[in-house]
C-alpha cells in the first residue's frame, strides 16, 4: 500500500514537470525599455518570444508594475503618417518567434506611476493564451543606447 503512494506521487512529478517545461518553452527574451524622463507618461516596451513548442499560443499583455495600462500596438501607415494602433493579442505560431522591436510591433506602457531610471527593472505580465499570466523582467536601459537601437 506504501509503494502505492510513492507511485503517485512519482507520477505526479512527471505530470507536473512535463506541463512545467512545456512552459518554459515559451521563452521570453531580453525584455527592454529605456529610461524616462520627468513627467513622462509612457514608454515602449521591446522583447522577443520564441515558441519552441508544437503548439500555437495568443499572447496578450495583461498589466506592469510600473503603469496603469498596458496595450500591445503596432506601428500603421494611413495618409504618410505613421501610427500606433492597438492590437488585442498576437499569434505566436509552433517552432515560430515574434519580436517587439522599436518602429514595429512594441507593448506601451500607459500613466506611468514613476520615473524609469537607467539600470533598474520591472515586471510586466503577459497573458497566455487568455488563462495563464506570465511575469517576464524588464530592463531599463540608458537613453543614449537608444540610438544603437533605432536607425
Ligand atoms: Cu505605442
Amino acid at each position: 500500500m506504501r509503494n502505492f503512494k510513492y507511485i503517485y506521487y512519482f507520477l505526479f512529478i512527471i505530470i507536473f514537470t512535463s506541463a512545467k517545461s512545456e512552459e518554459n518553452n515559451l521563452v521570453f527574451h531580453g525584455a527592454y525599455t529605456f529610461e524616462t524622463f520627468p513627467g513622462q507618461k509612457s514608454c515602449a516596451v521591446y522583447v522577443s518570444i520564441f515558441n519552441n513548442t508544437n503548439k500555437d499560443f495568443t499572447i496578450n499583455i495583461e498589466s506592469s508594475d510600473v503603469s496603469e495600462k498596458a496595450e500591445i500596438h503596432k506601428m500603421e501607415k494611413k495618409d504618410n503618417i505613421i501610427k500606433m494602433k492597438k492590437i488585442e493579442k498576437i499569434n505566436i505560431q509552433a517552432k515560430d518567434q515574434v519580436f517587439f522591436q522599436p518602429g514595429g510591433t512594441h507593448i506601451m506602457l500607459m500613466n506611468l506611476k514613476k520615473e524609469l531610471e537607467d539600470g533598474s527593472s520591472f515586471f510586466i505580465n503577459f497573458l497566455i493564451n487568455n488563462k495563464k499570466i506570465q511575469r517576464i523582467k524588464v530592463l531599463v536601459l540608458n537613453k543614449k543606447l537608444r540610438e544603437n537601437f533605432i536607425e
